[in-house]
Order: C-alpha cells, then structure tokens, then sequence
C-alpha cells in the first residue's frame, strides 16, 4: 500500500469518527468506471422499487457482486477494507451489494440509518455503508443527501425510529434536520462512505437524467445481513471467489462458533461433496 493510500484511509476514518462520514474522489479507476456504465447500460428497469423507501422510480439491483468479478473487487477494495478493519470487528461481512438508479421524477427516500434494523441504542457501532457514484452527484439528481454528526445522535435527539420511512409521517423531523443536511455533491467514481448510524437518503431527481450509483454495506460478524447471500449466491459461484469475499459472504467462523454448519467449518460446504451430517444417515 503505498503513502498516498495509507493518508486516504487515515484521512476517512477520523472524518468519519468527527463527522459520520467521508469522500474519496477517484474511488474507481476509470477503467471500472467504464465497466460498470457498461454493465448497467444493458440491464435497464431489472427492479423498479416497490415502495417508498426503494423508490418507485428508482432501479435497483440487488446481490450485485454475483453478477461480475468487477463488481468483487469494489467490494474489496483495499480502502474500504482498511476503513472497515477501524470500525468493525474482525470477520465482519458484506450486508448488501446494489445498484441504485434514481430515475428523473423520483422524490426524496425517506430519512433512515443504515443500521436501523439493529435493536441497540443509539449511537451504535453495527454497520458501515458506502454509496459510489456513477454520475456525477448533484443537488437535482438525486445525490444523496446526509447529515454530518448525526452518527453520535441518540435515539432521543432523533425522537423516533426512522427505519424505512417513519420519518415521512414525521414533518417536524424534516423540519427539524432541513438545515442541517448537506447534498453529497461529487464528481463520477467517487464514494462517500459514512457510518450505519448517519442519517441519509436518496434525493429528489428533478434532473432529466438518471442518478447510478453502487452501495455496497458491510456489518458486523454478529448482526444479520439484509441480503440472503447463502440463498442468491450458489456455491459453485462462490467456489470461484476470492477468500476475502468469501468471508464476507458469511463463509467464515466468528469467533468461537458463529457460523458453523453441522459442526463444521462453512467453506466445506463449498466442496460439491459436502453433506451436511444432518442428512446422513437416518
Ligand atoms: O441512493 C442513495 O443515494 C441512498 C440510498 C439509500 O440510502 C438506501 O437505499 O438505503
């Protein structure tokens, strides 16, 4: 890792402890940049949003590192990594892998933390959340907007539990937080990462283009991941991956037995051969 890297992950992890989050301009090459237009250039409507929290004019993509090796690599990225190893505990895993494209005409998202789905009182440590542009970010396209330092608030300075949407039924909090939110605003390639307890959300797109973005999440060893990717990822699939992904998909142990299938270690479970003990036999 060379000087220029290490001063980026030092730089991320104390804006992230001070403000909640942190930008790293040029997080993709522009290789990748170029790889991931042209992978989402030809997988357009895959999954408009059921509601409004994914948004009914935005696109998502869900389990999406299963789709390109490209994809894996962002994932582990050695950045992120580093900024993951400062704030989760060792053998913490990869809870969503996404697309998200806001389309012109979709509304705000709701205000939420990332780490909502986590019953343990504020302020938390369960969770870290990146959002990567694919287009430049703005103020009319949907860029995510957050609110610096609300990563320390407690649930009381909230007042209420904005998960998926309360705090639309709410308007005292949007008023409440309306100057104290900043738009992200950054150039293609470049990725805000911010802690699971900053409050955020996907802007309004009054733009005439889309809005494309990556979020990959990570979350600590002990908390449930919002993707399933023991069940959209096969293990022949995972067979091919590299180790580090597949620890974060869950094929690791936390510490002494969390995880473990029948007893075993789960990247046996990789090998075609394995049958778990509890259909042998009887
Ligand atoms: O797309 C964005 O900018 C934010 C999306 C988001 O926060 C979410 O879907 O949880």
């Amino acid at each position: 890792m060379n000087q220029h890297t290490q001063h980026t992950i030092h730089t991320s992890i104390s804006n992230i402890r001070e403000h909640g989050y942190t930008i790293i301009e040029e997080f993709l090459s522009p290789q990748q940049l170029v790889a991931v237009r042209k992978f989402l250039d030809r997988r357009n409507e895959e999954y408009q949003g059921r509601n409004n929290f994914e948004g009914s004019k935005t696109e998502r993509i869900y389990a999406l590192l299963s789709q390109d090796q490209l994809f894996q690599d962002i994932v582990e990225d050695q950045r992120m990594m580093a900024v993951c190893d400062a704030f989760l505990e060792p053998n913490y895993l990869l809870t969503t892998s996404q697309a998200i494209c806001i389309h012109p005409g979709e509304t705000p998202q709701p205000w939420h933390s990332d780490d909502a789905f986590y019953g343990i009182p504020r302020p938390r440590n369960a969770a870290m959340s990146t959002i990567i542009a694919i287009d430049d970010f703005c103020a009319e396209n949907g860029g995510t907007e957050l609110i610096p330092g609300s990563h320390q608030w407690t649930d009381q300075e909230i007042g209420g539990d904005y998960r998926f949407g309360e705090s639309e039924s709410d308007p005292d909090f949007a008023e409440r937080v309306a100057h104290k939110s900043i738009a992200v605003e950054m150039p293609a390639g470049a990725c805000v990462i911010f802690s699971g307890g900053t409050l955020h959300r996907g802007g309004r797109n009054t733009s005439t283009g889309t809005r494309r973005a990556l979020s990959n999440q990570y979350c600590q060893p002990w908390a449930r991941t919002i993707e399933n990717f023991y069940l959209t990822i096969p293990r022949e699939e995972v067979l091919k991956m590299s180790p580090r992904i597949q620890a974060l998909l869950g094929y690791s142990v936390h510490a002494p037995f969390m995880g473990q299938v029948s007893g075993s270690h789960p990247l046996k479970t990789l090998n075609p051969e394995f049958v778990p003990s509890v259909y042998r036999g009887n």
